[in-house]
C-alpha cells in the first residue's frame, strides 16, 4: 500500500502552542471575566489530559464548584470564556508567540513536492489552525491542506478516533493510505483507533507520555542543526525525518508480522 497522505496534529506537533499560546490565552480570558482562576504551567500539563478548550474549562470548573458548573447558565459562560480565549490566542499567534517546530516546514514542503496529500486532525478550534498557518507559513499555505478536521467537527474529541475517521472520509482514503503525525499519547491513541500508523514527535508537555505502538517515537522531525532522536522499530534512531523515511516506516507497518520478522 502506497503512502498517499500525511495527517497532522496541530498543538504540540506543528508548534509548541500549548505553553506559549493556549495557556496564556486561557488565563487572559479568565481575567477578562473577572474570575480568580489562574492555571500555571504545571497544572496545565495535567489539564491537557482533557482535550478541547471548552471541555477543559468545564472539567476545571466541575472540580472547583460542581453545582455552579452544572447550572443551566454554565454552558453559556464556558462558551463566552472560550470565545475570549480564542481571541487572545489569535492575537498572540499574530504577534509571533509561536513558531513551527524544527523540520515541520521542510517535511510539509517535501511532501507537497512528492505529491502527498496533507490534512489536519486536531481538537483545537478551526480558527486557531488558520491563525497558526497564516502566521507561520503564510495565508497561501491554507491551500496546502486538503482537509482540516478541527474542534467541534465531530462530537467526540481525541482520544476517540472520530476526527481521524472524519478526515479520512473527507479525503476518500483508507487508514492504510495515510499516516498520522502526533505528539501525545491521547493523540496517538485517537489515530491508532482510526487504524492509522503513527509517527510520534513528542513535545514539551508529552515527553513522559506512555504511548502504545508507533512507527517511531522521536523528539521531533529533526533539522540541519539538530537531528531528531528516539526509537524506531525497537532500535535507537537518529536523523532527519523525510518523505523517504516516512514511506519506509509506513511500508514496514503494513507488512504482515511474519514478513517483518
Ligand atoms: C490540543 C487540545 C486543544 C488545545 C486548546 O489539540 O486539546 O484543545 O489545547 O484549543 P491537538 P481549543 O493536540 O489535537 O491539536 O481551546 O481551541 O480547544
Ligand atoms: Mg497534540
Amino acid at each position: 500500500m502506497t503512502l498517499r497522505a500525511l495527517i497532522w496534529d496541530v498543538d504540540g506537533t506543528l508548534a509548541e502552542t500549548e505553553r506559549d499560546g493556549h495557556l496564556p490565552a486561557f488565563n487572559r480570558a479568565f481575567a477578562d471575566e473577572g474570575l480568580p482562576w489562574h492555571w500555571d504551567a504545571s497544572l496545565y500539563g495535567e489539564l491537557l489530559r482533557i482535550t478541547g478548550g471548552k471541555e477543559r474549562i468545564a472539567h476545571w470548573w466541575r472540580g472547583l464548584d460542581p453545582a455552579a458548573a452544572a447550572a443551566p447558565e454554565a454552558a453559556g459562560r464556558i462558551q463566552r470564556l472560550h470565545e475570549r480565549k480564542t481571541a487572545h490566542y489569535a492575537q498572540a499567534v499574530r504577534q509571533g508567540a509561536v513558531q513551527l517546530r524544527p523540520g515541520v516546514r521542510r517535511v510539509l514542503v517535501e511532501a507537497r513536492l512528492r505529491g502527498l496529500t496533507l490534512a489536519i486532525a486536531t481538537t483545537t478550534h478551526e480558527a486557531n489552525v488558520r491563525e497558526l498557518i497564516d502566521a507561520t507559513l503564510g495565508p497561501s499555505a491554507r491551500d496546502w491542506f486538503t482537509v482540516v478536521g478541527a474542534g467541534d467537527v465531530v462530537p467526540r474529541k481525541k482520544p476517540a478516533p472520530d476526527v481521524y475517521c472524519w478526515v479520512l472520509e473527507q479525503l476518500r482514503l483508507t487508514a492504510q493510505d495515510a499516516l498520522a503525525i502526533e505528539d501525545s499519547a491521547v493523540g496517538a491513541a485517537s489515530a491508532r483507533a482510526a487504524g492509522l500508523p503513527v509517527l510520534l514527535t513528542r513535545s514539551l508537555y508529552t515527553a513522559a507520555d506512555r504511548v502504545g505502538e508507533v512507527l517511531a517515537d522521536l523528539d521531533g522531525l529533526g533539522s540541519d542543526d539538530r537531528f531528531a532522536s528516539g526509537v524506531a522499530g525497537g532500535a535507537p534512531w537518529q536523523g532527519r525525518v523525510d518523505v523517504d523515511q516516512l514511506e519506509r516506516w509506513h511500508a514496514a507497518a503494513l507488512r504482515p508480522a511474519a514478513v517483518r520478522a
